[in-house]
């Protein structure tokens, strides 16, 4: 069976991709296997509810199958071998916990459902298995087909968000289990239309919990982000490039470089590190080096020493790629050939020492840029400035926000968002978070009575402060509803993170969200139907309709 994969936004043809390989570079083999490996998490999640019902140990469920789904999401691990591995672990935590509940006398649905009982170790026959999995999300009415592939690519950056927090210490046991409940809901076949509405609509509900659980880990393990000046440039020491999401990762590398000679510098979605008060005491913490995911080829070359991926997006480098060998992953991310940095185990770090020798055999990184980018304004940030953010909107200094969170991509049409960002009258200001900013975040557009025209909240997952940003001034302002602040939303895609910061800001109430650069492929023209009547979810048109649409 070929493969069939729409969950990004760069599907094939705005449809899907399919034959040998994704337009994001991924085989059919990885993508047959997360789908196989997804199968069995559902079973596995089955499982592990009827354990946790019963008060019956499920080992290490909860985060196996949190991480598991983190796994599979775009341009996070392309690795064959790390899912074979996957199903075969899958397989045997689901066989443990069924034994611990025969031994307890507790009575379970042995259907002929093949995910609770599917049972094969061999390599082959795990790939052979995998190919025999329809990849499209199995239903047969194509509306609920595109709300399961809604609900589950939303718990898919749901779960990303999940790990970082427990990463950090933080869990909220709620969490895993609704996004095993949500597992085991999409092989429902009784559900309905409705109900799968309403599954979109509790896994947004979700999506803000995990949101808010990963921002106290965050803030209480680092400090709130605080207004950073941020160094583009580069120093004279050999350095370590640190991509992805993790924050923990990112404090173990600062930790363990710290008086070896070698420079740390973040790359993409890792750039708002440099906003946390704990990170900033490192004098070999020495700023950014590149733009957003897409343009690692040639920004990793120039770089000169090893690069650190901590999650998403990795980019396959070509088979002549001179920094091949300097690729590390750890966590979710893999890629075939590259250096996977194992788990940390009880009690000690991650062990970096590999990647620190190398880094010592590196020449420093060629200087591609040179000066500074500003950021750090999430919530707390914001709070701080609250007077004169108020005092602006009252005066009319300030007409509108316009929120333009969420993802880049290296289709050219999202040049339409620099131009959109260039193009907006000098009265408005960008809130933004996620790598979306790199399409503007190093264009001078200056500030409104001191307050900077781009606010950058930090990662994709930060969005999470645009909303209690939004939240506060509808207080402020006493205002009923969300949606009457002076706030649009222009937000872009690419990946699962942003279809969980979409769906949470649907749970918020907010409304007349503008997405793009394309629709999701996997929404069914009637279930699109309903986000357009319901919510007022639109596609982007030219720069100059949207603004005259969007700031009037
Ligand atoms: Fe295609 Fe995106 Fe799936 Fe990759 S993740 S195979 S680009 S739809
Ligand atoms: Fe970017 Fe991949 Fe989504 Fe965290 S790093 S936002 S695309």
């Amino acid at each position: 069976m070929s493969m069939f994969c729409y969950q990004c936004q760069e599907a094939a043809k705005g449809t899907g991709c399919t034959g040998s390989k994704g337009v994001c570079g991924v085989s059919d083999e990885v993508i047959h296997l997360q789908d196989l490996f997804v199968h069995l998490l559902k079973g596995l999640s089955y499982f592990t509810l009827e354990a946790k019902k019963n008060g019956i140990d499920y080992g290490n469920a909860n985060v196996f199958i949190t991480e598991g789904l983190f796994t599979t999401i775009t341009n996070a691990n392309f690795s064959k071998d790390v899912f074979v591995q996957k199903v075969r672990d899958a397989i045997s935590l689901r066989e443990t916990i069924k034994a611990n509940l025969k031994k307890a006398g507790v009575q379970v649905d042995l259907t002929s459902k093949e995910y609770l009982t599917w049972n094969e170790q061999s390599d082959e026959k795990i790939l052979a298995k995998a190919f025999t999995i329809d990849s499209k999300i199995d239903a047969p009415n194509e509306d609920i087909r595109s709300l399961r592939a809604l609900t589950l690519y939303g718990l898919k950056g749901l779960a990303a968000y999940v790990l970082h927090a427990h990463n950090l210490n933080f869990e909220d046991k709620s969490l895993y289990t609704f996004i095993q409940e949500v597992l085991v809901k999409l092989t429902d076949d009784t559900l309905t239309v409705a109900d799968n509405i309403n599954l979109v609509m509790e896994t947004g509900k979700f999506g803000v919990t995990a949101m808010a659980l990963l921002d106290k880990a965050n803030t209480t393990s680092y400090g709130n982000p605080e207004i950073t000046k941020v160094n583009i440039g580069v120093g004279t020491k050999p350095g370590i490039l640190i991509s992805g999401h993790d924050l923990k990762d990112m404090e173990e590398l600062l930790a363990q470089t710290d008086g070896t000679g070698v420079d740390v510098y973040t790359h993409s979605e890792m750039l708002p590190a440099n906003y946390y008060p704990e990170f900033k005491k490192y004098k070999h913490f020495v700023g950014n080096y590149g733009g957003s995911w897409w343009s690692q080829k040639e920004e990793f070359t120039t770089f000169n020493g090893p690069i650190l991926f901590t999650t998403n997006c990795i980019v396959p480098p070509t088979s002549t790629a001179t920094y091949k060998d300097r690729v590390f992953t750890t966590g979710a991310s893999g890629y075939p050939g590259s250096k996977h940095i194992p788990e940390r185990v009880a009690g000690k770090q991650k062990d970096f020492s590999e990647i620190i020798e190398l880094a010592k055999k590196c020449q420093a990184p060629i200087e591609i840029e040179k000066g500074e980018i500003i950021g750090g304004f999430a919530h707390a940030q914001v709070f701080a400035l609250a007077d004169k953010v108020v005092e602006a909107v009252k005066s009319g200094a300030i007409r509108k926000f316009i929120v333009m969170a969420g993802c880049d991509g290296r289709m050219k049409g999202r040049e339409y968002y620099t131009d959109f960002a260039q193009k907006l009258p000098k009265d408005t200001v960008i809130l933004t978070a996620g790598c979306a900013k790199f399409r503007y975040n190093k264009l001078q557009l200056g500030d409104i009575n001191g307050i900077p025209r781009i606010l950058d909240a930090g990662q994709c997952n930060d969005s999470y402060s645009l909303a209690v940003i939004a939240l506060k001034l509808k207080e402020v302002f006493q205002l009923n509803d969300i949606n009457e602040l002076p706030i649009a939303y222009n937000i872009a895609w690419y990946e699962q993170k942003a279809v969980i910061v979409l769906l949470a800001l649907l749970h918020l109430g907010v409304k007349n969200i503008h997405l793009g650069p394309t629709l999701p492929a996997f929404l069914s023209p009637n279930v699109a139907k309903v986000l357009v009547d319901t919510f007022g979810i639109a596609g982007i048109t030219t720069v100059d309709e949207d603004i005259k649409l969007l700031v009037g």
